[in-house]
């Protein structure tokens, strides 16, 4: 399956990068965008630089785009008017884009930070109740309730990913849990942007970790299948982890809990 113009965002990002030669077989063109240069452009790729916040400069990237891998914007816990710059004001831009251009397939980034301040080993599904750990993660519900609405009203169809820790390897003893391969990824990342008749849907975004939280719904629905176990790596990385006891070692948002409170800016 292909389309014709695929739009990257956050396409000089971490994941942008790792994602960018694996989206190649799936489109005619590439776009790749971020408010930075993406380096240096290959055959079936073009570049448009743009800042998620600037309605107008969005509202060009997306004509004639006919799918988006958004993973554009702010990433990790930071103050309240950088996250919603980027994530909050950024996001309404994006699906406005969409609606006016006519593309009707998103893949949004969101995150496990949405359900951050659960305790670690507590399995969840989609369906339990938000608990977000920070204003990073309360934007990435704000992302999944816009592409809710975007689909109510204006049949624009998305995936959203709640992604667990996307890294070459596990890390840390948490990552046991939350890792997501880059084949996986990949295989995910490809079954949001073409599963038929997605309507508007959230799956976590994990691999087949023994150790996983989180639960396996709607992978059917996108036929997403991981075949990657952070369990290889578990002598290596099990004695990595913060002080017991401590929120960042008993929450499910690890690191994030020991972000902030920022002064408002
Ligand atoms: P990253 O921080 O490396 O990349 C994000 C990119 O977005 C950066 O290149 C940045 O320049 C760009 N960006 C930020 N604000 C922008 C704006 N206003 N306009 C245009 N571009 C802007 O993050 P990473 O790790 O690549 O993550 C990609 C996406 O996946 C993010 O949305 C993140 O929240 C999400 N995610 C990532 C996880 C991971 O394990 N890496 C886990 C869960 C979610
Ligand atoms: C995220 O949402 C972040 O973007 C990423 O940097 C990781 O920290 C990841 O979650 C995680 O929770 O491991």
């Amino acid at each position: 399956q292909r389309l014709q113009r695929l739009l990257l965002t956050g396409a000089a990002g971490t994941l942008g990068r790792m994602l960018r030669p694996r989206l190649q077989a799936s489109c005619e063109l590439l776009l790749l965008s971020d408010r930075i240069s993406c380096g240096e452009i290959g055959a079936h790729e073009t570049e448009q630089i743009c800042d998620l916040a600037d309605r107008a400069a969005m509202l060009a990237l997306l004509q004639g785009v006919d799918g988006v891998v958004h993973l554009g914007g702010v990433s990790v816990e930071n103050p309240f008017e950088q996250v919603a710059a980027s994530n909050l004001h950024g996001v309404f831009n994006l699906y406005e884009a969409a609606r006016l251009s006519g593309c009707t397939r998103i893949v949004f980034a969101s995150s496990n930070h949405t359900i951050g301040c659960y305790e670690q080993g507590r399995p969840l599904s989609v369906g339990d109740k938000p608990r977000p750990d920070g204003y990073y993660g309360v934007s990435k519900l704000f992302g999944e309730n816009m592409a809710q609405l975007y689909w109510d009203r204006y049949g624009i169809e998305t995936v959203s990913l709640r992604i667990g820790t996307a890294t070459p390897e596990p890390e840390d003893r948490r990552a046991l849990s939350t890792w997501l391969s880059p084949d996986d990824l990949e295989r995910l990342v490809r079954a949001a942007l073409f599963a038929p008749n997605v309507g508007c849907l959230t799956v976590y975004g994990v691999s087949a970790n023994s150790e996983r939280w989180w639960s396996a719904e709607g992978w059917d629905k996108i036929g997403y299948e991981p075949q990657d176990n952070a369990e290889a790596w578990r002598e290596r990385v099990q004695g990595v982890d913060f002080a017991a006891g401590s929120p960042m070692a008993r929450l499910q948002g690890g690191r994030f809990l020991g972000l902030g409170p920022f002064e408002p800016q």
